[in-house]
């Protein structure tokens, strides 16, 4: 199946260009929770892919004897992001030796402010990733539907849920016997959306802007001899399954139901891990309770989830967009930092903005 995704050489390559691509970051409704090496899930996962939050990466490249690379957020040197992209483009290094005949830039910005708590990893590495297919299929001419499969594919090396961001309204990573081309090596996109899904809204609430105590990477690990890990990753072949139907019957209770026992079953493994963490904070648990009361008192589908972290997603059709931000000005507005969230909705992925070549 990989054999597709392989590098055709040629002989000319450009001698310099610049290529930027712009990706989203995306929100799982069935998580990807323990891995593998080499970033091989230990069980599929579904997400809707955002929209507002999104990364745009430039690389600029020029032919060089020996390659190197900078990094930059805006301009701006980071070298604490330095080593995970070392390791990225050391495990893409096969499947991408056309690039190491470079000396490259890469410059980056986040819609979102990087220390919101909001992963930049899925929308930094999938927009990486695409640029750098672009490059590749300039060299080999080759232009086919496998661009975004091989970005995918990269992007999966350097962070598992950025190979779900390449393509909307929604993906699906991960091997799962019934649900056909699900594979552990790169994300599919998934389209049957019923109506009631169309223009989904995610508004987040940033509970806490703080770093995060454990790491993703650290978590995933801690999945390992896990006393639950079995019937976890049981749980979300079964949850992957039934999301999918909902997904294409608009069954919202079932939605609601589905997503939100996703959200915490994924803190629960974190409370149940050795050693054990917790990541929500008091503001998330309130958060919770008053989405539960207003579903309650107002009949409006509204619903949560949760990434690794406090912050709280509240998932909603766009019919209810005014009631719900009402409802976060008058009571969910007091436990977010700095009295800040962020309206998203689901979108259609990643894209090249512009490319040149000398
Ligand atoms: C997900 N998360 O499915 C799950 C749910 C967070 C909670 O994937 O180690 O940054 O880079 O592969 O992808 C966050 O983990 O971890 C994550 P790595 P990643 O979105």
């Amino acid at each position: 199946m990989l054999d597709q995704l392989k590098y055709q050489p040629i002989h000319s390559i450009p001698e310099s260009g610049e290529i930027t691509a712009k990706s989203p970051s995306n929100i799982a409704l069935v998580k990807y929770w323990g891995k593998k090496p080499i970033q091989i899930p230990t069980n599929p996962s579904i997400s809707f892919t955002l929209t507002n939050c999104f990364t745009k990466t430039s690389i600029s490249f020029k032919k060089s004897n020996s390659f190197s690379f900078n990094f930059t957020v805006k301009g701006v040197a980071k070298p604490s992001f330095i080593p995970k992209i070392e390791s990225f483009l050391d495990r893409i290094k096969k499947w991408c030796p056309f690039l190491f005949y470079y000396q490259i830039d890469i410059d980056t910005e986040n819609t979102f402010p990087h220390s919101s708590g909001i992963a930049s990893s899925a929308s930094g590495f999938s927009a990486l990733s695409l640029a750098i297919v672009e490059l590749e299929q300039k060299i080999t001419g080759i232009t086919n539907e496998n661009k975004y499969l091989k970005a995918s594919f990269l992007s999966r090396l350097g962070s598992g849920s950025a190979s779900r961001s390449l393509y909307g309204p929604a993906a699906i990573w991960g091997h799962h016997k019934n649900i056909s081309s699900t594979n552990d090596h790169y994300a599919i996109a998934y389209h049957d959306l019923h109506e009631n899904f169309k223009n989904y809204q995610d508004t987040i609430l940033l509970i806490d802007k703080g770093t995060k105590k454990v790491s993703s990477t650290v978590g995933h690990e801690l999945m390992h001899n896990h006393p639950f890990s079995k019937e976890r990753f049981l749980q979300a072949h079964n949850n992957l399954e039934n999301m999918i139907s909902v997904l294409q019957n608009g069954d919202l209770d079932k939605f609601i139901e589905i997503s939100e026992s996703e959200a915490l079953t994924l803190h629960a493994m974190m409370m149940t891990s050795k050693p054990y963490f917790i990541l929500m904070k008091q503001g998330t648990l309130s958060a919770i309770e008053l989405i539960w009361s207003f579903r309650k008192e107002s009949n409006i589908p509204l619903s949560f989830t949760l990434d690794a972290g406090a912050n709280v997603h509240l998932l909603y059709p766009l019919a209810y967009k005014q009631q719900v931000l009402d409802f976060i000005g008058s009571e969910l507005i007091v436990y977010c930092e700095n009295q800040q969230y962020i309206c998203d909705e689901v979108g259609s992925g990643a894209n090249i903005i512009r490319a040149s070549y000398a």
